[in-house]
């Protein structure tokens, strides 16, 4: 279902040719700003970290935390020069350890050997970051193993006391993270039993949510259901093809896209299989915009392991993962756990290196800007809408076509040989997700030779192909809902497959 409120048309200053009407849900500000993010990067640190699990049960001395060698900067560093755009730290994870010295438990830093309890670990990431230009945004656990009241309403209270301390105390936020994991067996201040929670009601999240709008409101919100950014359905780092940003979430909450769904839920799923695959692929007839965030870790594990410092993501498998999420509209978050010394390992820091030169590679030059460009169609013939537009860098700038033309194409023209093996194009988000499906053509001969045809394009459509050599390439809008507004086409040449 789309908004079929009536839209008045605009026309910009001193132009008699009117804008495009946006078509169905269209991104907040805060979203498109998060869109530009691309590649980001996650912290798992706690008491897992010496404990060697994954999940700690909740019964976990706090004097376990003991980091040889915590140091920010350097994490905040590893990640600037990842080109990591910001870090979301798992301040609290399932077990309830506070990587804070939060006032509402003393199952945290305060009681840690660590700085003489006196240490605060967001504190220092969220000033590290800050100095090294990266964003920076909180992971909260939902569920508490550590806790006493989890399951009863007290613990609601506490829950939004830490939200409250978090989002109010440690700067600006880019990302506040809510995990769909809820429920199951805990320490629970020494019950030792199996709670479960009403995924759906338990956390009031309507209200819960209400404390980072207040305190951070240009902050994005993720969660299996948004409010702002969607679970991608997987943790391996993929999204769907297509992965349309729009998707219908009415009825989801954090933790939706678990196991446990009920049977109206299942319902509502049925005609996509699964929730992890309607999340994955989102839904073209989505009545929200709920972008796709790809979270996956750069080790087996999310918590550092020594025993994983050899299964390390290689530099190559990164950009593979990049093309997968990046590539198709949505946001890549990788996990890089700091170790027990307290910063990022070595093997992690030399592939995040690596990825970055690769995709240096592949992006430093844009070979479109060399080539003659023209349209089948250009709104109102107005320089404004111009196919030049698709090469000048601006995101803001975009080629569409006259109202009810939804079907064009734009040629590349070289004056010699253009060599290229990638193709990346970008839609203009503020009128939202108009393509439906697109072609890419290279010329062979005199002859048209179809390299690509794809459905979606939206923030960035990524097409990696074998190296091509040709004077022509050609853009075929091949079905759109509303004149498409397309704002960039790069053709780039990087390391072969
Ligand atoms: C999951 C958690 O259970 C994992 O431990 C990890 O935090 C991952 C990002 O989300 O739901």
């Amino acid at each position: 279902m789309h908004d079929k409120r009536a839209q008045k048309s605009t026309h910009p200053e001193g132009s008699e040719v009117a804008l495009p009407l946006p078509f169905g849900p269209v991104p907040s500000e805060r979203q498109l700003r998060w869109h530009e993010h691309e590649v980001i990067g996650f912290l798992h640190f706690g008491v897992n970290t010496f404990t060697d699990k994954e999940w700690g049960y909740g019964s976990e001395s706090p004097g376990i935390f003991a980091p040889t060698g915590f140091d920010a900067d350097r994490i905040a560093e590893v990640a600037a020069a990842a080109g990591m755009a910001g870090l979301i730290l798992t301040c609290k994870h399932h077990d309830g350890f506070c990587l804070w010295p939060s006032a509402y438990t003393e199952h945290s830093v305060k009681n840690s050997p660590w700085r003489g309890g006196k240490g605060d670990v967001v504190r220092e990431i969220s000033d590290a970051c800050k100095s090294h230009g990266v964003l920076f945004g909180v992971y909260l656990s939902p569920w508490d193993r550590n806790r006493a009241d989890y399951g009863r309403p007290g613990y609601i209270e506490y829950y939004r006391n830490q939200l409250q301390e978090l989002t109010a105390e440690y700067g600006e936020l880019f990302e506040v993270w809510f995990d769909g994991a809820n429920g199951g067996d805990g320490y629970y201040g020494g019950a030792r039993e199996v709670r479960q929670i009403d995924r759906r009601t338990y956390y009031d999240w309507k209200n819960t949510w209400k404390i980072v709008r207040g305190n951070q409101p240009d902050a994005v919100m993720f969660s299996d259901a948004g409010p702002d950014i969607r679970w991608v359905g997987n943790e391996k780092g993929t999204a769907g093809d297509p992965c349309w940003s729009t998707l219908t979430a009415a009825d989801m909450y954090p933790g939706f896209g678990g196991d446990a769904m009920t049977s109206a839920e299942s319902h509502t799923v049925k005609a996509w299989g699964s929730s992890q695959e309607m999340l994955n692929r989102g839904d073209r007839n989505g009545d929200m915009w709920l972008p796709a965030e790809c979270d996956v870790s750069i080790r087996p594990g999310w918590f550092y392991h020594t025993s994983e410092d050899d299964k390390v993501r290689s530099p190559q498998n990164l950009v593979d993962l990049y093309f997968k999420s990046v590539g198709r509209g949505a946001t890549l978050l990788l996990n890089v756990p700091p170790d027990g010394r307290g910063f990022i390992h070595e093997n992690d820091a030399r592939s995040l290196s690596g990825f970055r030169t690769q995709l240096d590679d592949f992006f430093d030059v844009d070979v479109a800007k060399d080539a003659r460009i023209t349209a089948g169609n250009v709104r109102g013939n107005s320089p404004l809408f111009s196919p030049e537009n698709l090469i000048d860098g601006n995101r803001h700038s975009y080629w569409s076509t006259d109202d009810g033309v939804h079907t064009s194409e734009v040629v590349f023209q070289f004056p010699k040989e253009a060599k290229f093996n990638v193709v990346s194009l970008k839609e203009y988000l503020p009128l939202g997700q108009r393509v439906d499906e697109f072609a890419i053509d290279i010329d062979n001969g005199g002859r048209w030779r179809q390299l690509h045809r794809a459905s979606a394009i939206g923030n960035r459509r990524l097409v990696r192909s074998d190296v091509c050599a040709t004077q022509r390439v050609r853009l075929r809008i091949l079905k759109s809902q509303s004149s498409p507004a397309i704002s960039q086409v790069g053709l780039h040449l990087g390391p072969s497959r």
